[in-house]
């Protein structure tokens, strides 16, 4: 596959006694594919961890497609152009379609493709056209590549790729990757630029407010990996197995302090999306980590992914405040009992939601509160039955999905054997919000409306401004942060790509914009025209 034009310079190895073998210095290009449809608006970890996994020598470049929208022409331009000799892609099934575009975009022009991820450890046979279909990808790492990764570099620079790199042992068990000892990812010096969420306009002038607004990025951040609960929709029992393991505390709040230097030294902003699928599910250790990182003085803006029956614990709540926490991610999914039951989320307890939200609020931590519809539980007017709830907690940003059946999850298997999948392989043609299976107690078209009437009626203007009138009590500071945290969520369901769409969500919600900018106004001209106190005088004077 790979053409002569791609080799720049090759060095000699010896791997068996007497013989000389040609190794490569390979480019790399690591991708990952936006889905079409949305942007993220924070880099994917794996990309930053296989760069700084990737043995030396060889040199290793990112796009994000969230950052860098790029097509198949452009892509095969960039490869030809920067003399790339190796792509690795990795995509959810989500973005899987256009991944694979991708892909053989690359192929064509002769460069090789790895691919790896949740989906094609999956779905292996698909992306090497072992199925039927067409090839994608040279290679596939399956699982966790964190030991795989530099195996994958080498065999490609010697040019001895294999179709598929399992992480196993020399007996062939599978082997999960301990994370203690974790690479540095060298945050103070990485190329950072495609992902500033700072337009660039602004930038200039942001950067002499306060301690500097010039850059404000979203980083992820992992402290530990595996999630023992088995919800079952979800692949991260089945890919991380439900073994779990952590970094150690060092390691983490050194990354934090890489990541709170590297802010402050260009005048910018950094938060931090610790993206373990359950931060808590060891409570001791996470209260052990957020005690160190506030003793290191590491804190930054936080999110985390938190499941609810874990934020019983006022102690933890406390160190998640004290550390910098802001948002908890909490996978609610319903508030019917009988739709947590069937899809083994039972550990969720709907009747505790409201005091777990409120125990949040009390120290300034809001929720992004997950729900899915069309379980098989789910009736018409459940979207309405879930806003009456959530109207009634502190003010978060819920939002909105429906029951989805990725491959390799128990769900896929269940609908599958009961002949409800009506798009098996609907990946193969990404729709956004749309069932790929039918429900027990509605139609399709039925689920469709109740998500899209959750989103319309927690995103509509007079909602917002309901939630953002609700913190009236609150520093303007936390009431701009809702504001602006809603009209970006917002963007879920209603794609905001491009200025025009901007303008127009911008002018529906040009009152309570207006009345947090004149409150604003009012105390930045009070603060300037407030009478210097005149020095006291003590009663002897
Ligand atoms: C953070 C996160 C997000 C972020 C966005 C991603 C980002 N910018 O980081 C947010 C919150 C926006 C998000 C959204 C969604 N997410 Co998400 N997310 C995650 C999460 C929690 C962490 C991802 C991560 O960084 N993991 C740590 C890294 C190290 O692991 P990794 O990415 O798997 O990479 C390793 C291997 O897979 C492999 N690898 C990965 N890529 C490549 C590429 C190559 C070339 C090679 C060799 C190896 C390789 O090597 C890495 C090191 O071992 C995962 C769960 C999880 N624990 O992974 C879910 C997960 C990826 N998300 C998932 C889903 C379903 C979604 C949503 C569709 C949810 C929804 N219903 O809306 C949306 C879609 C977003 C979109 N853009 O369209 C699923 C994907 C399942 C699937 N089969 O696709 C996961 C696995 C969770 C789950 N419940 O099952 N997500
Ligand atoms: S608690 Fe979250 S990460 Fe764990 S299995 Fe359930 S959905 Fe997946």
């Amino acid at each position: 596959m790979l053409s002569d034009c791609t080799v720049r310079y090759r060095t000699q190895t010896p791997s068996l006694p007497g013989a000389r073998e040609i190794r490569e210095i390979l480019k790399i290009l690591l991708y990952n594919p936006d889905n079409g449809v949305t942007r993220n608006f924070m880099p994917h970890l794996w990309m930053f961890l296989l760069q700084s996994l990737t043995p030396a020598g060889h040199e290793v470049v990112l796009i994000d497609g969230n950052a860098q929208p790029m097509d198949e022409a452009g892509i095969a331009r960039y490869v030809l152009e920067q003399k790339i000799d190796l792509v690795g892609i990795g995509a959810m099934t989500r973005m899987i379609a256009k991944a694979y575009r991708m892909a053989d975009a690359v192929r064509a022009v002769g460069v090789r493709v790895v691919m790896g991820g949740p989906h094609v450890t999956e779905m292996a046979d698909e992306a090497l056209g072992r199925d039927g279909g067409a090839r994608h990808a040279d290679a596939v790492a399956l699982g966790e590549a964190d030991d795989t990764w530099p195996r994958i570099v080498e065999d490609a620079a010697r040019s001895q790729l294999k179709d598929i790199y399992a992480p196993v042992d020399p007996f062939g068990q599978e082997l999960k990757p301990s994370l203690k000892q974790y690479p540095v990812i060298p945050w103070d010096t990485i190329d950072l630029k495609q992902f500033n969420l700072v337009p660039k306009s602004a930038k200039h002038w942001l950067q002499k407010i306060g301690e500097g607004w010039g850059t404000f990025r979203i980083i992820p951040v992992e402290s530990g990996r595996g999630c023992p609960y088995g919800c079952e929709f979800c692949t991260v029992t089945g890919f991380f197995g439900d073994s779990i393991r952590f970094r150690s505390n060092e390691s983490v709040v050194n990354e934090l302090l890489l990541l709170k230097a590297r802010a402050r030294k260009e005048r910018g902003q950094i938060a931090v999306f610790f993206i373990d699928d359950n931060f808590a599910i060891n409570i001791k250790r996470t209260k052990s980590l957020l005690r160190d990182i506030i003793a290191a003085g590491a804190q930054v803006n936080w999110v985390a992914q938190i499941s609810a029956n874990l934020l019983r614990d006022q102690e933890l709540v406390d160190l998640i405040a004290a550390s910098g926490g802001k948002w908890v991610f909490i996978g609610m999914e319903s508030i019917d009992p009988a739709n947590l039951k069937d899809v083994n989320k039972g550990f969720n307890k709907p009747e505790e939601y409201a005091a777990v939200l409120q125990r949040l609020a009390l120290r300034n931590v809001y929720a992004i509160t997950s729900f899915i519809f069309g379980m098989d539980n789910d009736t018409v007017g459940a979207a309405e039955r879930t806003l009456e709830q959530v109207r009634t907690w502190p003010p978060g940003l819920p939002i909105f999905g429906l029951l989805t059946p990725l491959p390799g999850t128990p769900l896929y298997k269940r609908l599958d054997f009961a002949g409800r999948l009506t798009r098996p392989k609907h990946w193969q043609e990404f729709i956004p919000f749309a069932m790929a299976h039918t429900p027990l107690k509605m139609s399709i078209d039925e689920a469709h409306a109740e998500v899209k009437y959750g989103w319309s009626h927690a995103y509509g203007a007079a909602a917002i401004a309901q939630a953002v009138d609700s913190l009236d009590d609150q520093p303007l500071g936390y009431r701009v942060n809702i504001l602006i945290a809603r009209l970006c969520f917002r963007g879920i369901y209603f794609p905001m790509l491009g200025r025009f769409a901007w303008w127009k969500v911008i002018s529906e919600n040009r009152h309570t914009i207006f009345k947090l900018a004149r409150q604003g106004l009012e105390a930045w001209w009070g603060s300037r025209t407030k009478p210097v106190p005149a020095p006291a005088t003590s009663a002897g004077d």
